[in-house]
């Protein structure tokens, strides 16, 4: 129902960005202790006490830009989200964003807009990125297209071409958005059948991949992490981190943000809480690496499932922005509904 849906767009926009603010101090590490990461989240979740807000880096950055593009002209509309890119980038740079991205901020200055897909296919050589910088911003889109898959599947594919044309770039963009999408579809008080929402991920992208040197690789991610949630005892870290990854590449941190989730639905030792969607972005950061991104990305996915009364409101005190990414997700439901 609507006030259900209402919910899952809030937890979804506010748990991206939590994942984000509360995984970037951890951002490059090799791995976080468990009890460290216990004990970031027991003082912060615990009662409030004043102290400077957790910021948010460039995932939300251009997480913010899309949703405050479809909010504004109701549709999608690649150059206007082009031009927000540039105008976030330049009045706010000092966000962390990936290196080689804000090449493509200042051509696209340069060039006055003239070909906003144009210098994305310069990246690297002509080869584009696969990093994971189109998949981290695409919840606001996911949320947008929420009851039209196929509209879905092309929009998103375009929102990722403005900066990443590498197949593994936009077809990992294209597989965070499918895993928002499913757990918005889905009722949070039954029990997740992890082991289906995984299959039918790998069904959705057997009709997205391409063959081509290295075929299916996302199908093989996901097909490996099936095999790692299937364990009865417990995965390790170290063989997540080995098997699932954990880098700014796409296809080594977006199937491995969708395993957090999935794995989180049930306890998991050493970290102490009843909460789901906090045990999904705790365990997502000790993980380490690109905390933040695969912490973001995971929270996105969470928080479309549980929706957002499960989010621990001292948590989203302690974050930038928590009141603005309300709003959007409210806005965002609201035209949605009356599409
Ligand atoms: P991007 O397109 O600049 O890619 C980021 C990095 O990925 C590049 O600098 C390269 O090292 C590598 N890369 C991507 N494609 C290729 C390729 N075809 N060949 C060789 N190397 C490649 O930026 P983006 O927006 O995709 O990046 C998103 C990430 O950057 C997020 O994690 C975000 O938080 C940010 N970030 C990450 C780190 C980190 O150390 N994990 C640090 C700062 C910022
Ligand atoms: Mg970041
Ligand atoms: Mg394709
Ligand atoms: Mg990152």
């Amino acid at each position: 129902d609507s006030i259900l849906l209402a919910s899952k767009f809030r937890g979804c926009l506010v748990g991206g960005l939590l994942g984000d603010c509360l995984g970037a101090p951890y951002e490059g590490d090799y791995r976080i202790p468990k009890t460290v990461l216990q004990k970031y989240f027991d003082t912060l979740e615990g009662p409030y006490f004043k102290s400077p807000v957790k910021q948010y880096t460039d995932d939300s950055a251009m997480t913010k830009c899309i949703a405050e593009s479809l909010i504004a002209q109701e549709r999608f509309d690649s150059l206007d989200i082009a031009k927000r890119f540039v105008k976030e980038y330049f009045g706010d740079p000092r966000r962390g964003y990936g290196e080689q991205v804000v090449e493509i901020f200042h051509k696209l200055r340069v060039q006055k807009f003239g070909d906003p897909f144009g210098p994305a296919k310069e990246q690297f050589g002509g080869a584009g990125s696969y990093a994971n910088g189109g998949a981290m911003r695409v919840a606001p889109l996911a949320l947008f297209c929420h009851s039209d898959y196929n509209e879905l599947i092309n929009l998103v594919e375009q929102s990722a071409k403005l900066t990443h044309t590498h197949q593994e770039g936009y077809d990992g963009t294209i597989l965070q958005a499918i895993a928002v999408y499913q757990s918005l579809h889905l009722d949070p008080k039954e029990k997740l059948d992890t082991q289906n929402f995984s299959s039918q991920l790998i069904e959705k992208m057997s009709e997205i991949e391409e063959e081509d040197d290295n075929p299916y690789p996302y199908q093989t991610q996901l097909e490996k992490m099936q095999i790692l949630l299937d364990k009865k005892e417990d995965a390790d870290d170290e063989e997540v981190q080995r098997i699932m990854g954990n880098t700014v590449a796409a296809l080594y941190s977006v199937p491995t943000a969708i395993f957090c989730f999935l794995r989180a639905c049930a306890p998991i030792p050493e970290i102490e809480t009843e909460n789901p969607f906090r045990r999904t972005i705790q365990y997502a950061i000790s993980l380490g690496g690109d905390t933040d991104t695969i912490a973001n990305m995971a929270g996105a996915i969470a928080g479309a499932y549980y929706g957002y009364s499960v989010i621990s409101e001292n948590l989203q005190k302690h974050c930038e922005a928590t009141e603005q990414f309300i709003e959007y997700a409210d806005k965002l439901h609201k035209i949605t509904a009356s599409k």
